[in-house]
């Protein structure tokens, strides 16, 4: 995924041999990754498959895992319920599982990632959200993070595995997927700009995210387990803007008016929605020396600007 590519390059250029899995599909679901191929070690695999999981970690031996496997769209948790708790629970408890026999059978101690998530806030009981807030998740998504930040702290305090938790708040980027609502928006206004697609419709305009760049939030990954004891964070920007608001700035940037183009089509609504959500990231800033390196404006003009070249490649090649 988008993170899983970021997070590659990050410790490629750090000098990191770096091992993925990655889940068959009919098609090869490499396109983020394909310049650095060459310099990964990859596998089929998936974290619900314990044995396959269990048989590669043994092999690899490494010295961190970063998990950042999930079905991690909010929307298809409601339609896939037993899958999205499966991939994003159950196969955090294989990972730790298999982390805790290796630590047992041949003392040797693998420092662990957890990707936690902002939706774990939900129906929020305190703005901004830090650490200490408690959690409300609303969606199966919401839940089967939550199991997954409990099971890691809970590892962490029972057989003393270095187990960190990254409460991430939403973070985009041109490789975020085109269901994401960024990436929808950007995609859109990139291709009505250019005479491709008439309209965008979407779901909830008032909804408030914290939207930050994935590739600045990857580091605070890598950071949380160089540290000399394990602890949870959240990586936020500290700024919250409406749905409707990144609209208005991703059309801005084309020149168009997005009230022009934008419609509601109440089949992107969500069963129960999130309404709010803002970080707070003090502990990250002082314990890791963490902050987020680009505004939200810049992160819109980044993704406008990727998207812009994907909708001129795609009315070159029609117009062939
Ligand atoms: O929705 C509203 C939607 O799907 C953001 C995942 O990475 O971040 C992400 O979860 C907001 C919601 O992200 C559309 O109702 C309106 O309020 O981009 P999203 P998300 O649900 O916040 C967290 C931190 C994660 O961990 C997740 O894995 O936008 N919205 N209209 C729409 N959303 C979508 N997808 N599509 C629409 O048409």
């Amino acid at each position: 995924g988008q993170d899983g590519s970021y997070l590659a390059e990050l410790l490629l250029n750090k000098g990191y041999e770096v091992h993925g899995i990655i889940r068959r599909t009919s098609n090869f679901p490499t396109t983020r990754i394909d310049h650095i191929h060459k310099d990964l070690n990859l596998y089929y695999g998936d974290v619900t498959d314990s044995s396959c999981l269990s048989r590669m970690i043994r092999q690899i031996l490494p010295d961190e895992i970063y998990n950042l496997a999930a079905q991690s769209h909010v929307k298809v948790s409601f339609q896939e319920p037993v899958y999205t708790s499966n991939s994003v629970s159950i196969g955090t408890l294989n990972i730790l599982e298999i982390i805790r026999d290796i630590k047992e059978d041949l003392d040797k101690s693998i420092r662990f990632y957890q990707a936690s998530s902002s939706e774990m806030f939900g129906k929020v009981y305190e703005t901004p959200q830090k650490e200490t807030t408690p959690f409300y998740p609303r969606s199966p998504y919401g839940v089967a993070k939550l199991y997954g930040h409990w099971i890691t702290v809970n590892y962490r305090e029972s057989y003393n595995i270095f187990g960190c938790s990254g409460i991430l708040f939403n973070h985009e980027s041109p490789r975020r997927g085109e269901t994401f609502v960024t990436r929808k928006i950007t995609r859109a206004a990139t291709r009505i700009k250019l005479g491709l697609q008439n309209k965008l419709l979407l779901g909830n305009l008032d909804a408030k995210r914290d939207w930050g760049y994935a590739k600045d939030y990857v580091e605070a990954m890598w950071m949380m387990l160089q540290k000399e004891t394990p602890e949870d964070y959240v990586i936020s920007t500290g700024e919250t803007h409406s749905v409707r608001e990144f609209c208005e700035l991703a059309f801005n940037e084309l020149g168009l008016n997005y009230r022009d183009f934008v419609s509601i089509d109440p089949i992107y609504y969500r069963p129960s929605e999130v309404d709010l959500l803002l970080g707070d990231s003090h502990k990250a800033k002082t314990q890791l020396g963490w902050t987020p390196q680009t505004s939200f404006n810049d992160l819109i003009r980044i993704m406008i600007e990727n998207d812009l070249q994907l909708a001129e490649k795609e009315k070159f090649y029609a117009s062939r």
